[in-house]
This record gives structure tokens, C-alpha cells and sequence, in this order.
């Protein structure tokens, strides 16, 4: 292992710096993780609204990939917004050789309800990614769409890590931040349902949350950390995020991605 831990962002940019590929290499750096991102779209967006996506051609995404992966180090990875089944497929094929651990994170819509990824693209993230992923981090939508289930309970999240488990990836983390009550997620792993429990914080300020979630998990992964440390720390940094979040923007603003979980 180099001493530097490197990660790798394959994901979407968001230019107000909140979510995407933008949140997770400042999430990447202040858990002392060397940052590398692969853009798959562009995004115009602001804390109010995104206005237009343009997705990269999977020539473009898989000659980032190449370029990085043929000369630096990398220790982790995650994958955020990838916008069509074309870019996926491509990601897919190269994933299959990825020496370093994968962490999908199924990212389908923007805050504001913007689509980031085609409906036929499901499909495609489950059979061809899914099977290389070393974790999938779906919110309770995504976990919906993925399995076909209604999940608004923890009785329907371990039913749903356990339909998604089918399609290979080695853990699956269901996020209940939209859940009532607390925010409990429900991690499956090795035959095994973990939960992990945190206050719910009330705030509108909420843009990128899922983003910073997998980016720590991803950054403690590359520093070589049990999965289960990794969480815990990615719902420390998740939490103090949010409580103390800049209120920067008229619309739903970022965390404060300055803090250390
Ligand atoms: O948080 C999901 C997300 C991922 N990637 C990009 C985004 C967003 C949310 O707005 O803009 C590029």
C-alpha cells in the first residue's frame, strides 16, 4: 500500500460544489484522502434548481478512467450520478477489473427531483455494476425502484437488501434518512442485517447529503478501515454535516463539509 490512500470519484458534476463529484473529492480530502474524479455529466445547477443535464459518451468516461488508472494509484472507489445505461455498461466492463473495493451509490434523481438517470439505466446498474460492487448504497426511492417493493419500514429494508443481494454486490446498505422517526439504516452483509442508528436533524439544508454518505465510506474504505468503522464514521460526518451546515444559497443549501465525523 503507497502512504498516500488515494479514491476515485466516477460520478456527475454539481458546479455550486454541494453534491456530485465536487462533495465528494472535499469529502475525499478532509478524511486525508488523495482525490481523483472520472466525470460522467454535467449538471447546471444551483442550491435552488438543476436546469439541464448533459451526459458524457462512454468513450469520454472510459478514457478518464484509463488515463487515471494507468499511471496513479487507487485504493477505492465510488460511483455517484451516471446518468445512461451506455456510460454504466462501459463502467461495468471496467469494473470487472478493479483491484480496489467499489462502492455504488445509485444515484437516480437530484434533490429537486431531476432525473440522473434513465429508467431503462436500472436495470443496467443492477445486472452489469451491481455484480462488481463491493457495497450499493441505495435511500429508500432508490431501494424501491431497484426492487419493484414498496420499503418504508425496516421489516421491508431487510427484505429489499436481501432481493438486491441477488444481484451480487457483497453488501448492501439501505439509508432510512427519509424514513419517520430516527434515521436508521440497515446494512447486509455476509448473511448477516446490521442496524445503525442516529438522531434525525432537522434542516432544509440537505443538498449532497447522500453524496458525502459514500464519498466517507469510499475514503475510509481506501485507508483500509472494516466496512463497519467505515459507516460509523460516514454517519458521524453525515450528522455534524448537517447541524452545522454554511445556510450558503436561496434554495437547499450544502452541509458543511468542513467538519471531520
Ligand atoms: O445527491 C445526488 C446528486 C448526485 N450527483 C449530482 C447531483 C446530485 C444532486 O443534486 O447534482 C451531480
Amino acid at each position: 500500500m503507497h502512504s498516500m490512500p488515494v479514491a476515485l470519484t466516477i460520478a456527475g458534476s454539481d458546479p455550486s460544489g454541494g453534491a456530485g463529484l465536487q462533495a465528494d473529492l472535499k469529502v475525499f480530502h478532509q478524511r486525508g484522502v488523495y482525490g481523483m474524479s472520472v466525470v460522467t455529466l454535467l449538471t447546471v445547477q444551483n442550491t435552488r434548481a438543476v436546469q439541464n443535464v448533459f451526459v458524457l459518451g462512454p468513450e469520454m468516461v472510459s478514457a478518464q478512467l484509463d488515463a487515471l488508472l494507468s499511471d496513479l494509484p487507487c485504493h477505492a472507489a465510488k460511483t455517484g450520478a451516471l446518468g445512461n445505461a451506455r456510460v454504466i455498461s462501459e463502467i461495468a466492463v471496467r469494473a470487472k477489473s478493479f483491484r480496489f473495493p467499489l462502492v455504488v451509490d445509485p444515484v437516480m434523481a437530484s434533490q429537486h427531483g431531476q432525473a440522473l438517470l434513465d429508467r431503462e439505466a436500472v436495470t443496467t446498474l443492477k445486472k452489469e455494476l451491481f455484480p462488481s460492487a463491493f457495497l450499493i448504497t441505495p435511500n429508500l426511492d432508490e431501494a424501491e425502484s431497484l426492487t419493484g417493493m414498496k420499503v418504508r419500514d425496516l421489516t421491508a429494508m431487510e427484505k429489499a437488501a436481501k432481493c438486491m443481494a441477488q444481484d451480487g454486490p457483497q453488501a448492501i446498505l439501505i439509508k432510512g434518512g427519509h424514513l419517520e422517526g430516527d434515521a436508521v439504516d440497515l446494512l447486509y452483509a455476509g448473511g448477516k442485517v446490521q442496524l445503525f442508528e442516529s438522531r434525525r436533524i432537522k434542516t432544509a439544508h440537505t443538498h449532497g447529503t447522500g453524496c458525502a454518505f459514500s464519498a466517507v465510506i469510499t475514503a475510509e474504505l481506501a485507508k483500509s478501515k472494516p466496512l463497519e468503522r467505515a459507516i460509523q464514521t460516514a454517519k458521524a460526518f453525515v450528522s455534524q454535516a448537517l447541524e452545522s451546515s454554511p445556510k450558503l444559497g436561496q434554495g437547499e443549501g450544502p452541509l458543511n463539509l468542513f467538519v471531520n465525523g
